[in-house]
């Protein structure tokens, strides 16, 4: 069976459906997309996702687009192929799925603020105070998951879409604290999580 599958380097939804494909041990080809190339907007990925945005996924013809759409797919079609997405407790499931969530709507918002802050906005015009909100509220976000970290992943043992969705957003951080070292964004992660 084949798989294209489209990936922009480094960004946080691509990454957790590329790690996905991984611990599945899933076939497929990688499709890299380059944004400053103009990839995003060209009618071979428009054609599988017309909002113009990576993750989308081609599999025997069937296009499909949004990271929890691809990963619910990926868990549907292919059971027992690799290790699985997700354990099979159904407790640890849901609490895996609450993770996922809560890194999405509430930490992503205040990495992608950072982001553009620090490194998009061309007018060299800071605003301090969207930089200190946007750190403390990452700091009390990446101290709940911390508090989670059960073992060496979110959910004990074996790693799963919860890992996945938070640890793309950790390497973020990690990148403009490098880029931006004066904002002391290294210090807002706990160590158990980047150990
Ligand atoms: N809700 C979408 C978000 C996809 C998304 O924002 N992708 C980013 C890269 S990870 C993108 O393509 N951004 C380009 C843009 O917004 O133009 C998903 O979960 O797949």
């Amino acid at each position: 069976m084949a798989m294209n599958s489209y990936y922009v380097s480094g960004t946080p939804f691509s990454w957790k459906v590329w790690l996905s494909l991984e611990q599945e041990e899933f076939r497929y080809n990688h499709k890299i997309l380059r944004v400053d190339a103009g990839d995003l907007q060209a009618s071979r990925l428009l054609a599988v996702n017309p909002r113009g945005k990576s993750p989308a996924i081609v599999h025997d013809g069937f296009k499909l687009y949004e990271s929890p759409a691809i990963i619910e797919y990926l868990e549907d079609d292919f059971p027992g192929s690799g290790k699985p997405l997700w354990p099979r407790n159904k407790h640890k499931r849901a609490i895996g799925r609450r993770m996922a969530n809560e890194a999405e709507n509430y930490l992503y918002p205040q990495v992608r603020r950072m982001v553009d802050e620090l490194l998009l906005r061309q007018d060299g015009s800071l605003d301090n105070n969207v930089i200190a909100e946007a750190k403390e509220t990452i700091k009390l976000n990446l101290d709940m998951f911390s508090h989670n970290l059960n073992g060496n992943f979110l959910l004990g043992d074996q790693s799963s879409v919860a890992d996945f969705t938070l640890y793309p957003l950790t390497v973020m951080i990690l990148r403009l604290s490098a880029r931006c070292p004066d904002y002391g964004l290294s210090s807002i992660i706990p160590a158990s999580i980047t150990n």
